[in-house]
C-alpha cells in the first residue's frame, strides 16, 4: 500500500518515520509520500486559496491547485484504484469499519485542507472518475485547524491492520473475534503491589477459565464494526 498526504504543511507528517509506521515502511509493507501542495501553485504569489463565492469570513482552497496536485500523485501511481480521503469536519465519522476497508487499498491519497476547507468541486470531480473512490471523513465532532492531524489518525488506524505490521497479531485477532466489538478490560503488569494498589488475585492464579470470565465481567465493549 502507498499512502500519500497532500498538504501545505509537510512537517506535520514527520511522525510517519516513527514507531509502528516507520517500521512498517522499513519492512517494505507500506510506502508513504508527502506532497507539498504549494509546489502546484502558480503565479507570483503561489497562492493556494481564494475568497469564498457567496461571501463570508475566511478563505477557500482552490480547486485548480488541488486538481493538479492530485493528478500528479495519480500519474505517479501504479494503482488501478485510488482511494481519495478528504478530511473535513462535515464528513462521515471515521470508524473501525472504514479502517478495515481502507486497509485493503492499493493507494490512499489524503487531501489535507486548511482555512475553510477545499472547494467542494474537487471531491465531486474525483467522485465521477472511475479510478477514484472518494471518502469525505471526519475523525470526530470537534474542530481542528486543518486535515493533517485527522489524516495521521486515519493512517495509523489503517496501517496497523495491514498483515505483518503489528508485532503480535494475536491482539488484532482479539479485536476481531468478538461480534459486538472487542473486549477492553483493565490490564496489569509487575509488580503485584504498587504503592499499596494490588493486582486482582485471579490474574495471578493461573486459572485461565477464571481469568477469561473475570475479563468478560470487567470489560467495556469497544466497537469494531464489521469484525
Ligand atoms: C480541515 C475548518 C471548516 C474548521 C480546514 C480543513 N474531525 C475533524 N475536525 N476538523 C477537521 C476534521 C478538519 C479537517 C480538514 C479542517 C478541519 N479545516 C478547518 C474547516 C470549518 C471549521
Amino acid at each position: 500500500m502507498r499512502l500519500t498526504a497532500i498538504t501545505i504543511f509537510p512537517d506535520y507528517f514527520s511522525p510517519l518515520s516513527l514507531s509502528l509506521i516507520g517500521k512498517a515502511e522499513e519492512a517494505g509493507l507500506i510506502s508513504t509520500k508527502v506532497v507539498n501542495l504549494r509546489d502546484f501553485a502558480t503565479g507570483v504569489h503561489r497562492s493556494v486559496d481564494d475568497t469564498p463565492y457567496g461571501g463570508g469570513a475566511g478563505m477557500v482552497m482552490r480547486a485548480d491547485v488541488w486538481g493538479d496536485a492530485i493528478d500528479s500523485v495519480a500519474a505517479s501511481s501504479e494503482a488501478n484504484v485510488i482511494d481519495l480521503v478528504i478530511l473535513t469536519p462535515s464528513g462521515k465519522r471515521f470508524t473501525q469499519r472504514d479502517a478495515m476497508s481502507l486497509s485493503q487499498a492499493e493507494e490512499i491519497v489524503f487531501a489535507c485542507g486548511r482555512y475553510e476547507g477545499i472547494d467542494a468541486r474537487v471531491g465531486k470531480f474525483y467522485d465521477r472518475q472511475d479510478r477514484f473512490r472518494v471518502h469525505q471523513l471526519s475523525i470526530g465532532d470537534y474542530v481542528l485547524n486543518g486535515g493533517e492531524v485527522a489524516a495521521l489518525v486515519v493512517m495509523e488506524a489503517v496501517i496497523r491492520l495491514i498483515p505483518g505490521v503489528l508485532g503480535n497479531p494475536d491482539s488484532l485477532a482479539e479485536e476481531s473475534h468478538n461480534d459486538e466489538g472487542f473486549l477492553e478490560y483493565p490490564v496489569y503488569t509487575k509488580p503485584p503491589t504498587w504503592r499499596g494498589v494490588v493486582v486482582p488475585e485471579v490474574l495471578l492464579s493461573g486459572n485461565h477459565s477464571e481469568i477469561t470470565r473475570w475479563r468478560r465481567e470487567n470489560s467495556q465493549i469497544v466497537s469494531s464494526e464489521g469484525s
